[in-house]
């Protein structure tokens, strides 16, 4: 090498390369904040008093993957609030999904964001149960947000390494595949450190038939699980089960809900209230089961 060509491939390394890397990483983040404010925009378009539903995309069996989303969008149809869906920007702020823009506020977590609507909208679907029964109501809820979903997420991502994202989604995003090995760390950290990843998979398989067992029993005959009409803790009830329902077919929990007959009865029920129109919010969405729903309606 001459001492030219040194003293170039020199200048490249420390001016060059990282000067380039540099104005990369500058254009990639304000071609991202112009699109993050190009989506507001949009979402600002859709009108006022019209929440915008933030989530991934479709799932091929149930509308999301995700219980969360389920539940907050059936609050949306139960209380009959406008809202459209947004899928460009399923993360909020806080990195979880999903959340929801109203009039330009962010409103995070599925849960806190059902309690602000019900205020702002004046659409509280509880309010005519008893303070007792509100109790149990919020304890079922937190059952099913806080301590089923733990079994469940054992199950996708330690028994069944994941493989559930591909079946159940047409439309995995790009930056989720590539990263899949590093999510899929991420969330048996977290399994490990709530504590349930520490337990057996027969013992996790118990723990939630425990919880399944528990809401058929207070179930019973009843079409609603507060009783007779439907109340906000019937979003959250139908999110998870329909989750299991439709999202672990291979799993051990869907045959638990196959046997608790009640609870199976109980999806249907909820599913043809809230969603009539569930196939046309499948990806892709499914004609069929969408006409044989209409057509049992008649
Ligand atoms: N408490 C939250 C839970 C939401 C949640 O855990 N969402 C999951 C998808 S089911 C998520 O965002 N996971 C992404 C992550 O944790 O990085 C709520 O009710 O919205």
């Amino acid at each position: 090498m001459t001492e030219d060509t040194a003293s170039a491939s020199l200048w490249n390394c420390k001016i060059i390369l990282p000067s380039s890397a540099i104005l990369i990483l500058a254009t990639l983040f304000l071609y991202s904040k112009a699109a993050a404010k190009r989506r507001r925009t949009l979402w600002h378009s859709f009108g006022r008093d019209v929440v915008v539903l933030h989530c991934p995309s479709r799932g091929r069996f149930a509308p999301s993957m995700s219980p969360f989303v389920i539940k907050l969008e059936s609050y949306l149809r139960l209380a009959n609030i406008s809202y459209k869906v947004d899928f460009d920007e399923p993360l909020s702020p806080k990195g979880k999904t999903p959340w929801v823009t109203l009039n330009g506020e962010d409103l995070t977590d599925s849960q806190l964001a059902m309690e602000i609507l019900a205020k702002k909208f004046g659409k509280d679907m509880s309010s005519h149960l008893t303070d007792e029964q509100k109790a149990i109501a919020r304890a079922f809820a937190v059952m099913m947000d806080e301590h089923l979903i733990w079994g469940i997420r054992v199950w996708r991502y330690d028994t069944d390494k994941c493989a559930g994202f591909a079946e159940c989604m047409e439309d995995v995003p790009i930056a989720l595949k590539v990263a899949m090995p590093l999510y899929r760390k991420k969330m048996m950290d977290a399994l490990w450190y709530q504590g349930i990843g520490r337990h057996s998979v027969s013992e996790v398989i118990d723990i939630v038939r425990k919880d399944l067992v528990a809401i058929s029993n207070h179930l019973g005959e009843n079409s609603y699980l507060m009783g007779n009409e439907v109340s906000d803790v019937d979003c959250v009830m139908f999110a998870h089960l329909a989750n299991i329902y439709y999202n672990y077919r291979r799993s051990p929990f869907y045959i638990m809900l196959k046997d608790l007959c009640n609870l199976e009865a109980y999806i249907h029920r909820l599913r043809e209230q809230l969603w009539p129109d569930w196939g046309l919010c499948l990806q892709p969405p499914n004609y069929t089961r969408q006409k044989k729903s209409t057509a049992q309606k008649r």
